[in-house]
Order: structure tokens, then C-alpha cells, then sequence
């Protein structure tokens, strides 16, 4: 039997009811006013998502790489800290190019990382933690090592126009060259010439990621057959890979693909950022597409009950593109376009102001009734604390976790884990290799993907292997789980004491917000709701110590005094003591969360 959302609500405010009017607590007589509040959030809305790197996040069998097994014997630590649902970078069939990101068998699992008994252990561990498990979905291109490129190649029935092909063009002596100017994403053309085929094929990122042709509407059918096989092994749904490139534009009258224009952003002719890419990135069918997944999940969703399966996609692109991933007036998008602002505005410098700006981009472009969510690394970007300087780890974490809607964590960042320095002897990633020994800095995404630290034993407790897959960081014997979990303060308490707030205040997840960058470079974010606690974070993104007057500056409202709740690691302010609103001095990178009563 199914219920609609609302009255599947109703039925649970009846049964807790029940259980209240036996205990007569007071707990109870607080939930049920909640519980009976028509909107309701479901799960994901104030969801704390982690992104699981597995090569990286622990090893079952010493051969110094992550897998499922090391996955499933952590699956305590994440419910320790509070998580709701991880994400997993892919896991499936994979030459590992490109680290799992070129996949050559999407119903199979990779088998350094386990087999298909492994994942199902896996989902029923989680399962019994009540934890989510939702996959890593990599649409827009298959290995060249998949079965279906190597038909393509053949021009096997049906398989023939499976990818992007092109005859290429002539030049002006009469040489072939490739169709367009189109670069790849880790440097050089995006095409490349197949003998057997006589022409060449689209890659937007590394040669061996060939581009699906989603004009074939038997790729399409194919990539949701895909959705539907693993939501049948009880996955919780998708977090989707660079979803912008998906569609290409489409040849002209004679059946030539158009240069793109230079962007003048880099003389380097071989990185991307030297053409403009409005040709091969955010074009509007891709968007459709995106819609076209929720139909599949809602539908599924319909069939068999349970839990919404989420979609959460991933798109680098302007803020009038990234929108309408959401859906519009009549379709459904996705739950949550993965909100990037937090990296690529602090990208121009780390300040009050450009903090500001990242949450106005989202904010203020978001329709009505949709739910944001803040993100601050991944396995592409430098470490959150690497990138944001060190003493600032404990106000960013504080900072995703105040603001409205949901809250994404790459692996570490809740310990404050700092780039692994890897030389380029030891340069693994396709971005870097692609380039050579003098630049391969500027490009790779080795030192964000080094093994999680968990003691400071061999490898960190990560594996018993001689050797890991990437070097370990240099700090793993004073930064990892083991001597954070046992200080008496540590940026891990801090992320767990930030995730109990968010579970336990109504504020944070159903109130109004406010935010203002003052002038000394401190950032302020008051969240308030009618009947709950005001809560107000406040953070020093200079340099110096300085004071600030939250009333006069910030928000007259406020009360003279109010609650520290939480504080940063370096803060010599006492947890619980009074604060003074109106001359408060905080040093740099010191961040504060305050609670009061309801204004
Ligand atoms: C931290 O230590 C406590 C107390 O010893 C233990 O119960 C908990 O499982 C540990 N958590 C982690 C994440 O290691
Ligand atoms: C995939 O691409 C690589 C690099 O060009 C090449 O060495 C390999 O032979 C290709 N495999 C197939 C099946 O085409
Ligand atoms: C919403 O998207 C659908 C599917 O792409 C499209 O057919 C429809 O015209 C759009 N509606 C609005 C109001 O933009
Ligand atoms: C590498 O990065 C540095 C610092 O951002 C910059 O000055 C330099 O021009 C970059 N070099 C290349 C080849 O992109
Ligand atoms: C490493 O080896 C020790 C001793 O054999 C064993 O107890 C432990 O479980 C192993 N750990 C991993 C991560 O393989
Ligand atoms: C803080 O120091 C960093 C590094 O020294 C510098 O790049 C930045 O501009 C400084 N910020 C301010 C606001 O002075
Ligand atoms: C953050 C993320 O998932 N990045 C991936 C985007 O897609 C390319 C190609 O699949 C990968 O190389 C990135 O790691
Ligand atoms: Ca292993
Ligand atoms: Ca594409």
C-alpha cells in the first residue's frame, strides 16, 4: 500500500502520538507540533552527503588500493559522524585511466574494488545503519575499452552511431585533420582518428572517454536501463558526472561541426580554458535529459515504495543554465544541482565579500521552493583546508553547515586533511600526465586524492600494503580519526557537534536566513525561526584579529548578549559562555556559531 507524502506524514504523527501519550515525555510533545506541519521536509533536503573516493578510503585486502570491503568495515565511522547518505566515486568496470571515470562495463563492479556480493553487503550494512548509499552515474562517456565502443568501431548493427564520429575535414594541402578545434578537458583536441574506422571520435576528456551519442535514442534507452538496474540494487539514488557536456551542437547543412571562438583566457593551446566551449558545453537538450532521469526515478519511485531516490548532478556552468536543472514550472529536474560557488568564486581570493558573492550567485538565482546545498571540495580541487588556508578549516565546515538547504563533505574535510605533496614520479592522474614534469602542478588532482587517515599506524590505518596506490600525505601520524577522535577538541568533534545542531535545530532546517559580509572582513549569517532559538555564525576571513558590532553592523535585532554553541579550534572562547554582541573581537580564521532567543 502506498501513501501520498502528505498522509504518509499523517500516518506517522498518529503512531508517534501513540507512543507519546504511553511515555508522556516531553521530547514528544515538541516532535508532534513538528510532526504536524503540512511542509514537511523529505530526507535529502537537510541531508548531510558524504563523497566516498574508494580507491582512497580504506583497503580490505592489502593491495595498497580502497574497496568495497574496506568501505563496508567504515560504514561506522560515518554513522559516528552524523552523515545521512555517501556518494560514491565510481566503482564499476574500469580500465582506470581516469580512475573509475572511464567505464567499460556499467552493470559490473570493478574487480580490484570487489564483487557484486561485496556491494550487496555493502547496501545491507548500510542499510541496517540506516545509511544511504547513492552511486556515482558517468553519463556522457564510456571507456574505450567497452564492449559497446569496440561494436561501434566494427559498425556493428546497432552500435554504429553508439558515439560521436566524424569524417574529419581537409586542409589546405589536402591533409586530414579533425572536424573542429574542439579541446578536450585534459589537454589537446578532442578528437581522435580510429584507422578502422576511417574517421574520428568525439572525447571530451581523455582519449579513452569516448562521448555517448545522446542523439542515438538507443544510448539514451541504454543509460536508463543503467538507472534502473542499480536502483534495483538498492542504491538511493545518483549523483551524476559532468552532466554540461553531454550534448554536443549539432553539424551544420554540410555536416561540419563549427570551430569555437578563442577565449582569450590562456595562451596555453592545449588547455581547454583557450577556446570559449560554448559549442560542446551547456547546451539546452542536455537539460531535458536531466528531467528525462527523474521521470525514470519518479516512476520507479511509484512502483516500489520507499524512500526518495535522489538525483544530484553535477554542473560547472552559469547560474541561468545551472537552474534549470532544478526543473521548471511542469518537470521535475534534479533534487539538487551540486552548488560549486563556495570553489570557483573563493577561487579569486578567500574574503568576507567573495563569500558573499558565492551564496548571492546561488541564492538569489534559485526559484522559489527549492532546496540549495553547498559544496567545498571534491576529487578534482585542492583540499578544502589547502585551498582556504589551514585556519579556516573549522569556519568553512561551520559555514556549509549553517547556511539553508543541504551539505556535501569530500572525504576528510571533516579532519581538516591537507593536499598529499606527490611528485611527478608518483603523478598518476591523466590531467597531469597529459602535461609534463615543469607544469603537471597547475593540473593534477593527485594531492586531493591521497589515502584517507584513520591512525597513525602503517599507512595510516588505510592498508598493510608495502605500497598505496598514491603516496600517503606526510602528517598522517597527527592528523587522522584516531587522535582527533580522542582530543578533547579536534576540527572532527567540531564537524560531529555541527551535524547534532543541524539534526536537532528546527532553525536550521526550516528557517529564514540573513547574511551580510561587514566591513573588517568578518562574514555574518543569522538563521531564525518563529518559536526557535535565533542562531548566528559569525567568521574572521582576514588576516588580523579585529572586533566588530554585530547590532549596529550586522542586524539590530540581535541581543546584546548571546550563547557561544560552537566554536573554531584556535577560538579561546569558552563553549556556553556569553558573548557580547556588540564588541566582538574574533582573531583570523576564528568562527563562532551563537544561539539566542527568537527574535
Ligand atoms: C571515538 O571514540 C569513542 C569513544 O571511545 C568511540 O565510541 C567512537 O566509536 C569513536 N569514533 C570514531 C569515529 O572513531
Ligand atoms: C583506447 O585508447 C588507447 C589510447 O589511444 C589505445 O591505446 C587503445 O588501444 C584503445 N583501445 C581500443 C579498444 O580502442
Ligand atoms: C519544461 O520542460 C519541458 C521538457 O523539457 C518542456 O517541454 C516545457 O516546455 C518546459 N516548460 C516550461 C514552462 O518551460
Ligand atoms: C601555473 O600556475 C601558476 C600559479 O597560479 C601561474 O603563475 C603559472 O602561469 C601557471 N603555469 C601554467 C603553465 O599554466
Ligand atoms: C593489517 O594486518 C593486521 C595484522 O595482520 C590486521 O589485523 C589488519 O586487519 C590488517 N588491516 C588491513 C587494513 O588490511
Ligand atoms: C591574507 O594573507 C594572504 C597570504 O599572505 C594574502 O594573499 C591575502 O591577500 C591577505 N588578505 C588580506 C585581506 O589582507
Ligand atoms: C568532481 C567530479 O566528479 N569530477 C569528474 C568529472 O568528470 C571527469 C570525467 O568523467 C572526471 O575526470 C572528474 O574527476
Ligand atoms: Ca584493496
Ligand atoms: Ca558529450
Amino acid at each position: 500500500m502506498k501513501f501520498t507524502k502528505l498522509s504518509r506524514y499523517f500516518v506517522a504523527f498518529v503512531v508517534f502520538s501513540v507512543l507519546c501519550a504511553q511515555s508522556g515525555c516531553l521530547a514528544c510533545t515538541l516532535s508532534n507540533r513538528a510532526g504536524a506541519q503540512a511542509e514537511q521536509k523529505d530526507w535529502w533536503q537537510t541531508a548531510q552527503f558524504y563523497q566516498i573516493y574508494p580507491r582512497s578510503f580504506q583497503d580490505s585486502d592489502g593491495d595498497g588500493i580502497g574497496d568495497l570491503k574496506g568501505i563496508t568495515s567504515r560504514l561506522q565511522y560515518l554513522k559516528d559522524i552524523g552523515v545521512t547518505a555517501a556518494w560514491l566515486s565510481p566503482i564499476f568496470k574500469s580500465p582506470m585511466v581516469d580512475f573509475g571515470y572511464d567505464i567499460a562495463d556499467f552493470y559490473e563492479i570493478q574487480a580490484e574494488y570487489g564483487t557484486m556480493d561485496d556491494f550487496r553487503e555493502l547496501i545491507s550494512k548500510a542499510n541496517a545503519l540506516g545509511l544511504k548509499i547513492i552511486l556515482d552515474f558517468v553519463p556522457n562517456h564510456s571507456s574505450n575499452e567497452s564492449e559497446w565502443f569496440k561494436k561501434s568501431l566494427k559498425r556493428e548493427r546497432g552500435y554504429e552511431d553508439y558515439y560521436v564520429w566524424h569524417d574529419g575535414k581537409l586542409d589546405e594541402d589536402g591533409k586530414r585533420i579533425p572536424p573542429s578545434n574542439w579541446l578536450q578537458a585534459f589537454r589537446g583536441s578532442a578528437w581522435e582518428w580510429r584507422e578502422e574506422r576511417q574517421q574520428y571520435y568525439l572525447h571530451q576528456f581523455a582519449v579513452q572517454q569516448a562521448d555517448l551519442n545522446y542523439r542515438n535514442p538507443a544510448v539514451v534507452e541504454q543509460m536508463k536501463r543503467i538507472i534502473r538496474f542499480w536502483l534495483d540494487q538498492g542504491v538511493a539514488g545518483f549523483r551524476v558526472d559532468a552532466v554540461p557536456v553531454l550534448f554536443e551542437v549539432e553539424p551544420d547543412e554540410n555536416g561540419q561541426y563549427p570551430d569555437e571562438p578563442v577565449s582569450g583566457n590562456t595562451d596555453d593551446k592545449d588547455d581547454r580554458a583557450y577556446l570559449k566551449n560554448d559549442l560542446i558545453e551547456n547546451r539546452p537538450e542536455t537539460i531535458d535529459m536531466v528531467y528525462q532521469w527523474r521521470q525514470v526515478m519518479d516512476d520507479y519511485q511509484r512502483i516500489h515504495g520507499g524512500d526518495t531516490r535522489v538525483l544530484l548532478i553535477e554542473t560547472y556552468a552559469p547560474a541561468a543554465y545551472t537552474m534549470q536543472m532544478y526543473g521548471n514550472r511542469t518537470v521535475e529536474g534534479a533534487h539538487l544541482p551540486f552548488n560549486f560557488n563556495l570553489i570557483t568564486v573563493l577561487k579569486q581570493g578567500v574574503s568576507a565579500s567573495y563569500v558573499q558573492l558565492a551564496v548571492d550567485e546561488w541564492l538569489k538565482n534559485m526559484p522559489a521552493r527549492r532546496t540549495a546545498n553547498w559544496v567545498i571540495g571534491n576529487h578534482d580541487q585542492r583540499r578544502a583546508a589547502s585551498r582556504y588556508g589551514v585556519q579556516r578549516t573549522d569556519a568553512m565546515n561551520m559555514l556549509v553547515m549553517t547556511l539553508p538547504g543541504a551539505s556535501v563533505t569530500y572525504q576528510g574535510e571533516e579532519l581538516g586533511m591537507i593536499d598529499g605533496e606527490i611528485s611527478w614520479e608518483d603523478t598518476v592522474d591523466p590531467a597531469a600526465c597529459n602535461s609534463n614534469k615543469d607544469i603537471y602542478e597547475n593540473f593534477t588532482r593527485d594531492p586531493s586524492r591521497t589515502p584517507f587517515q584513520w591512525t597513525a599506524g602503517t599507512n595510516a590505518g588505510f592498508s598493510n600494503a608495502s605500497k598505496t596506490w598514491l603516496p600517503l600525505a606526510p602528517d598522517y601520524q597527527t592528523l587522522n580519526v584516531d587522535v582527533e577522535n580522542s582530543s578533547a577538541n579536534s576540527h572532527l568533534k567540531i564537524y560531529k557537534s555541527l551535524i547534532e545542531l543541524r539534526k536537532s535545530s528546527k532553525t536550521l532546517q526550516d528557517g529564514s536566513y540573513k547574511y551580510k559580509a561587514l566591513e573588517n572582513n568578518f562574514f555574518a549569517l543569522k538563521r531564525y525561526l518563529t518559536g526557535e532559538d535565533t542562531l548566528v555564525y559569525i567568521a574572521n576571513f582576514g588576516n588580523d584579529t579585529s572586533t566588530v558590532d554585530l547590532q549596529q553592523d550586522f542586524d539590530v535585532l540581535l541581543p546584546a548578549a548571546m550563547t557561544l554553541t560552537i566554536s573554531s579550534l584556535d577560538s579561546t572562547k569558552t563553549s556556553g559562555s556569553e558573548i557580547n554582541t556588540k564588541s566582538l573581537s574574533l582573531a583570523a580564521g576564528e568562527a563562532l556559531i551563537l544561539s539566542g532567543p527568537a527574535n
